[in-house]
């Protein structure tokens, strides 16, 4: 009788050990599905687990939210939410569920995904929702991946092979490498980002873009991502096309403008869209 009472205690503990993430692939519509396909694809050849839900959120609210806030209670790690049109469906996840949400924008309407994607990338500052290319179903899979794995050796080598990139041997701790230029003090923007980490007891190591192997060293001390200030109107964007290329962790980029007025629609669409 002793000895059931303690297995009963300690199974809860045993399948949270066993249980390995899983990631959850939220369409607007079963018509997403076929542009999709890259994501099951690539989840497929790394061997990892996934489902595929149909919710859509204007035809079927009110289950699309109730299954975002059991998400985390049914051991999902990480939500790709993929929509075209006004693409609402993984803004309104996110709203509902601390897990990482990635935004994928299909190519549906007559504006070409565009359109999806604005409305994506435009959640309000708070609710965090990763935005990839419009029809990237491969990044919104491999960056599901990279998140949901970081600790992983076997699985984290096969993305690498997939990427073509370096495997280093990494253990993740509660850390981010904030990655910025100390030479324009990118850093006194994104205090608030500061802030949060502290009171989420995350530990931030500040790196400079133009320190050699600094991305070794974020590796080496553990970080679990990147966020990157990337100063846009001037040579972040390369840098960030750099850093995304070369490396495993999850990584977060934080458009950063030193003049805001010079900013148009003409300057967002020549160099974010492509
Ligand atoms: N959608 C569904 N819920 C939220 C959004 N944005 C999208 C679907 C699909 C488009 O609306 O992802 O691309 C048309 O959906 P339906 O339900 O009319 O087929």
């Amino acid at each position: 009788m002793t000895i059931l009472k303690y297995l009963l205690v300690l199974l809860p503990f045993c399948s949270q050990l066993c249980s390995t993430p899983k990631i959850e692939i939220r369409v607007g519509s079963d018509s997403d599905i076929p542009r999709i396909q890259e994501a099951f694809c690539i989840l497929d050849q790394l061997g990892i687990d996934y489902e595929l839900r149909i919710l859509s959120a204007h035809r079927t609210p009110h289950e699309m939210m109730a299954k975002a806030q059991t998400l985390e209670q049914e051991g999902f790690s990480v939500c790709i939410g993929s929509a075209g049109g006004s693409a609402h469906l993984p803004g309104m996840t996110a709203s509902e569920t601390p897990l990482p949400v990635i935004a994928l924008p299909v190519k549906t309407s007559y504006l070409d995904g565009l359109d999806s994607l604005l409305s994506m990338i435009q959640m309000p500052p708070g609710i965090p929702n990763g935005t990839v290319g419009i029809n990237d179903s491969k990044s919104a899979a491999l960056a599901a991946a990279q998140i949901a794995y970081l600790g992983d050796t076997q699985v984290m080598q096969k993305i690498c092979t997939l990427r073509n990139i370096p495997y280093k041997e990494h253990t993740p701790q509660s850390r981010v490498a904030v990655v910025g230029s100390k030479q324009k003090n990118l850093g006194v923007e994104f205090e608030k980002a500061m802030e949060l980490f502290v009171a989420f007891n995350v530990e931030a190591i500040e790196y400079d873009i133009d320190e050699e192997g600094f991305l070794d060293q974020a590796i080496e001390s553990g970080c679990s991502a990147l966020y990157f200030v990337c100063d846009v109107q001037n040579e972040g964007l390369v840098q960030c096309q750099h850093l995304a290329k070369s490396t495993f962790l999850p990584f977060v980029v934080i458009p950063y403008f030193e003049n805001k007025t010079s900013l148009s629609p003409t300057f967002f669409l020549s160099n974010f869209v492509e």
